[in-house]
């Protein structure tokens, strides 16, 4: 593997699920492969489990890594060519993406969509500069229009637990204050669109998704209606996509949280949510504290999905 960025680089999901449990199974079997080789992680926004669970992969596998948060220390950096730069940002991205390349082997990035222009970020303006000028092979830690390290994660999740061939799986939006990216839920998307399962998205009116990721799913606006006979609950707020409310909150509307009222319409399905999470907003604590609420299996299997990922890309440089 060269690059990771969305579900194609992944190649078939069925091996990729079969080489992440045999990770899983004894991580520290190729600890070997990174020996030597430093992987620089790059955040321009915040991140728990990301920065953890990439680090613990890359130590896995024997690699040292180096940390940058762009926001905290760095020079503040310029992203767009031809502009003068008489400005707050003493450097650009062009001469400071070779010079990160010239330290490491490996570079992860995490660049969420900033809602300047849904143009950039629908264009991955960038992590693809990362990808162009760093001349190291590239994986996205959330990028503008996805985050598929926590999509192949939340696969493994649901491949571990369910019960069922062809599960009912039911990504809901729920209310959130501030406006969140569309990566998570493009992503999962995405991925769930690559499996054979029952795969249902709901949400309000306005908060359409660019039906490039919406892809073969069912879309259904009654919350109560997609819920029923769920196997898995995946909830996610988002902004809305649509023009002219790119970016924007159009709802906080509470009914849409996910209640234990909510979940009884399902066939007891377990609940997800690729934290961090909002409680009593997204779900209730009752429910994220259930015994149906797989958080915290959802967020240890990050480790695993960052590790089949760098170990590709390891076996590949
Ligand atoms: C981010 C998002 O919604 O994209 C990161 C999720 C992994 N969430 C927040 O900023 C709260
Ligand atoms: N799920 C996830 O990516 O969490 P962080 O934003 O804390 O990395």
């Amino acid at each position: 593997m060269r690059n990771f960025t969305c579900v194609n680089d992944i190649g078939p999901l069925d091996k990729a699920v079969a080489e992440a449990l045999e990770v899983k199974s004894n991580r520290f079997a190729y600890k070997h492969l990174g020996e030597n080789r430093t992987l620089m992680m790059i955040f321009f926004n915040s991140s728990l489990r990301t920065r953890l669970s990439t680090q613990k992969a890359a130590m896995n596998l024997g690699m040292n890594v180096i940390v940058l948060d762009v926001n905290q220390g760095a020079w503040k950096l310029e992203t767009e060519r031809g502009v003068i730069m008489d400005g707050d940002k003493p450097e650009h991205l062009l001469e400071a993406i070779p010079v990160m390349g010239c330290y490491c082997d490996v570079i992860g990035v995490r660049s969420f969509a900033r809602f300047e222009s849904k143009e950039d970020d629908y264009q991955e303006k960038v992590i693809n500069q990362f990808i162009r000028y760093s001349g190291r092979p590239v994986f996205s830690m959330e990028a503008a229009t996805r985050h598929p390290l926590q999509s192949f994660a939340d696969l493994i999740t649901i491949e571990e637990h369910k019960t069922k061939s062809r599960p009912k799986v039911v990504m809901t939006w729920a209310p959130h204050p501030k406006a969140l990216p569309q990566a998570v839920p493009n992503s999962f998307a995405e991925w769930m669109n690559a499996t054979d399962y029952d795969f249902v998205i709901t949400h309000p009116h306005g908060y359409e998704l660019d039906p490039a990721f919406v892809g073969r799913a069912t879309v259904e606006y009654d919350q109560d209606k997609a819920l029923a006979g769920a196997d898995f609950v995946y909830a996610k707020n988002w902004s809305a996509y649509a023009d002219p409310n790119y970016g924007k909150v159009l709802s906080t509307d509470r009914a849409w949280t996910v209640t234990a009222e909510k979940m009884a319409l399902t066939d007891n399905a377990f609940f997800m949510h690729c934290l961090p999470v909002r409680r009593n907003m997204i779900v209730t604590d009752d429910v994220i504290e259930g015994p149906r609420s797989l958080v915290i299996p959802e967020a240890a299997n990050r480790e695993i999905s960052a590790q089949v990922v760098l170990k590709r890309i390891l076996q590949d440089l």
